[in-house]
């Protein structure tokens, strides 16, 4: 089945790869592209079975960027990948109800989302027992977290908004799929109907505005 194992990165950059500056984001609210975040990373796989909701895998620091009213983000699996394995303002045994999940790497939080059937059952059973079916999983930043999934097979496309105002960065997205690395690592632009057909929803045009700011959502595919 499609997406059962991928990864998909989602990501708004600027020209120069920017992501991020002070921990939060380098552009003042942009509502159209942070709803289209909101909407895909939602949206389960058609045709999966009632109760499935994606994931979203994120790092520590991206954790705490998100404005508390809105984490956990809701309606989806979060999992946070800490070194610590421990995550301020959740308490373990809350993060459970909080749709929270802690992991101490990427391997570890993809592992902890992978059904049972796909495991080696060691009877003691695990965090995965109490979560629901699993559809898309998504890598939302930050910079480790990308560079990590970059290096994992299972990650096969990039959802990436290019950004095309300059903002002061700090923090980058590790890879210029359309540069000569990207190239060689096999990243390729995908069409339209491709963009369209994974995230669900269609979309009259793929260069849009918001202010003085415009921007394009594009998809990034590999073998
Ligand atoms: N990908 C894209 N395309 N745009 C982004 O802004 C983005 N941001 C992150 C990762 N990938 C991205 C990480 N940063 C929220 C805040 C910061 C954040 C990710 C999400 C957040 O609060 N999201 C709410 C929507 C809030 C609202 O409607 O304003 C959510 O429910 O997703």
């Amino acid at each position: 089945p499609p997406h059962r194992s991928q990864l998909t990165l989602i990501v708004a950059a600027t020209q120069n790869l920017g992501i991020g500056k002070n921990g939060t984001l380098p552009w003042p609210s942009l509502k159209s592209e942070m709803a289209y975040f909101a909407r895909v990373t939602k949206r389960p796989p058609h045709s999966s079975p009632p109760g499935t909701k994606n994931a979203v895998i994120m790092g520590r620091k991206t954790w705490e960027s998100i404005p508390p009213k809105f984490r956990p983000l809701r309606d989806r699996v979060n999992v946070v990948v800490t070194s610590s394995g421990r995550l301020a303002g959740v308490e373990p045994e809350k993060a459970r109800e909080q749709a929270v999940v802690v992991a101490t790497s990427l391997e570890e939080a993809v592992g902890c989302l992978r059904p049972a059937d796909e495991k080696e059952d060691t009877g003691t059973g695990d965090a995965s027992t109490s979560l629901p079916p699993i559809g898309k999983m998504f890598i939302i930043g930050g910079s480790s977290l990308y560079r990590a999934a970059l290096d994992l097979p299972q990650a096969k496309r990039v959802l990436l908004t290019k950004i095309y105002k300059d903002y002061d960065c700090d923090t980058f997205f590790p890879l210029d799929l359309e540069g000569e690395e990207g190239k060689r690592r096999g990243w390729v632009r995908a069409s339209k109907a491709k963009l369209q057909e994974f995230v669900g929803e269609e979309i009259q045009d793929t260069r849009m505005r918001e202010g003085d700011v415009e921007f394009e959502l594009c998809m990034f595919e590999r073998g």
